[in-house]
């Protein structure tokens, strides 16, 4: 609080490839800081994905920015190294500020706050804004709402807590719509991304156990449909929601021939190992990577690896 207040400029920056929460949070911070009469920039690389333009002011999220800041706030990031080309920018402002919900080895900044519990980075900053005396808006109140609701999956997974509710509930209270958001980000699938789905689920497969479900797109698919990986984004989820099934992978073709990788687990699975061993990233319950084609080879290895894990989870 302290820092904020005396702090003239701020930089808000939050990670490559956004996410609902990183771009909430993100806004959140710029609209509340400015509230409070500083001179805020938001920095997103990547800029903002189709699905999230509907989040107040996200006109002014822009993708770099030359100016020096008294302060740089780091959204939902886990380490700088997610925050792509804005590190600099970040690293040459005053004093820096990690505010995430992921805690990682990679924690990073001046002040760091951090809380894993909070289910997504909206909480800490619905937070932050409280302890800064920030009236919330209507605005400032959709960008946190639109955080908690993707991060919990409209509050269905295990990271919510009584906390998350309340919150939530404080949000509706300043003039956030859980209808509109969820509207705008979760039944508003582009026709490729929908096309996408179908086919991927026409390949679905699983072990004999049943514990292991996966699912491909084609390269061939991608150029029939027009669709782009990102409009393969939800896919993975959907394959996962089978009865029994303890993991689930979708592999994506890519154009050089390589395979884009992407993994949910249900608890106590453990896809992060998983996704580490072949050089991803991610955490216990989603997780992505890489790997060398052809496709057969590639699911070859990964269901080997995937049975490997859940033996050693004890599933
Ligand atoms: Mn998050």
């Amino acid at each position: 609080v302290e820092a904020v207040h005396s702090a003239g400029s701020v930089l808000v920056v939050c990670h490559i490839n956004p996410d609902g929460d990183a771009l909430g949070s993100l806004l959140a911070v710029v609209l509340g800081l400015e509230s409070l009469g500083k001179r805020v920039v938001g920095v997103s690389v990547d800029g903002v994905p189709e699905v999230l333009r509907f989040l107040p002011h996200e006109n002014r999220v822009q993708t770099h920015t030359r100016e020096r800041f008294d302060l740089a706030i780091v959204v939902d990031s886990g380490d700088l190294s997610r925050v792509g080309a804005a590190k600099n920018a970040v690293l040459s402002s005053g004093k820096v500020i990690d505010v995430d919900h992921h805690v990682t080895p990679g924690a990073f900044g001046d002040i760091r706050l951090l809380d894993g519990t909070a289910s997504a980075t909206a909480e800490i900053v619905y937070d932050l804004l409280f302890a800064l005396g920030v009236s919330l808006t209507p605005e400032m109140a959709t960008c946190l709402l639109c955080g908690l609701m993707t991060d919990t999956g409209s509050f269905r997974f295990s990271n919510v807590t009584p906390r998350t509710l309340a919150i939530g509930a404080q949000l509706v209270q300043c003039g956030a719509s859980p209808s509109d958001i969820g509207e705008a980000v979760f039944e508003n699938r582009s026709w490729a991304s929908q096309k996408l789905l179908g086919r991927a689920l026409e390949t679905m497969r699983q072990t004999p156990d049943g514990k292991i479900v996966w699912a491909v797109v084609r390269a061939k698919d991608f150029e029939q449909l027009g669709g782009t990986d990102a409009e393969t984004e939800g896919i993975v989820s959907v394959v996962r929601s089978v009865r029994g099934a303890h993991v689930a992978a979708l592999l994506r073709e890519m154009p050089n021939g390589r395979l884009r990788v992407s993994l949910r687990a249900r608890p106590p699975a453990d896809v992060g190992t998983v996704a580490a061993q072949f050089g991803g990233g991610g955490h216990r319950l989603a997780s992505g990577c890489s790997l060398d084609g052809p496709l057969e080879q590639a699911e070859t290895i990964l269901i080997a690896a995937l049975n490997k894990a859940l033996d050693n989870s004890g599933v």
